[in-house]
């Protein structure tokens, strides 16, 4: 059983996107704002680049109650002491992740369409496996081999698939933050809608009303 988390308000960050801010103060603005859950991503880092931004943002959200999940890799997770990992289908495999990040930690696995949802329950074991990151809902472009955009349509047939917890990604801002809501989605994740806006922490409240609203 993992770690309670809430993926009402889910921010991944970009490294792009922060530069000018800074990846702590984009971060510490988004959580006054109301973010729940907050992924480090950055696919080019180096290891110890990235274990130092994992500690340095473990510190800022552990005493507010908010996890940390790192994208990609479990052993900046682990030496991190972060709250959890994110796959995507490519990554090792939620079984393995799962034997090193131990029963606590919480883990999650991008999903780009029901036919990839049913082809990871029957290839990987999805048992593992905490919530699941459905997208992109909508053409994005913060990530650039991100798959079709599937629409709230999508994320609803996936919702049919599982019980699992979902949290839509790719594309959102407050006037599809409510659709993917209404299609069944336990949350919103999003990169640019917060980290790209002129004032994160504005951004952030006015995203959390969508999702409340929706709800
Ligand atoms: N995974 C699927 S789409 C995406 C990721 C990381 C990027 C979403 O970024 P944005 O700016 O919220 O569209
Ligand atoms: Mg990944």
């Amino acid at each position: 059983m993992s770690r309670p988390f809430d993926l009402t308000l889910y921010l991944v960050t970009d490294p792009r996107l922060v530069a000018e801010r800074g990846l702590l103060a984009t971060v510490e603005a988004a959580v006054k704002g109301g973010v729940t859950l907050v992924q480090l991503r950055d696919p080019d880092a180096h290891g110890r680049a990235l274990v130092e931004q994992a500690r340095a943002l473990k510190a800022l959200l552990a005493p507010l109650g908010i996890p940390l999940i790192v994208n990609d890799r479990v052993d900046v997770a682990v030496a991190a002491d972060a709250d959890g990992v994110h796959l995507g289908q490519d990554d090792m495999s939620p079984a393995d992740a799962r034997a090193l990040l131990g029963p606590e930690r919480i883990l999650g696995l991008s999903v780009g369409n029901p036919a990839e949802f049913a082809g990871s329950s029957s290839g990987i074991d999805i048992g593992a496996v905490d919530y699941l990151g459905v997208g992109p809902v909508k053409a994005t472009g913060t990530k650039k081999d991100a798959g079709a955009a599937i629409g709230a349509a999508g994320v609803a047939a996936v919702r049919a698939l599982t019980r699992r917890p979902i949290v839509g990604i790719g594309g959102i801002d407050g006037a599809l933050a409510g659709e993917v809501i209404r299609a069944g989605a336990d949350g919103v994740a999003v990169v640019s809608a917060i980290c790209a806006a002129p004032d994160p922490e504005h951004a952030a409240r006015a995203l959390l009303s969508a999702v409340t609203a929706a709800r």
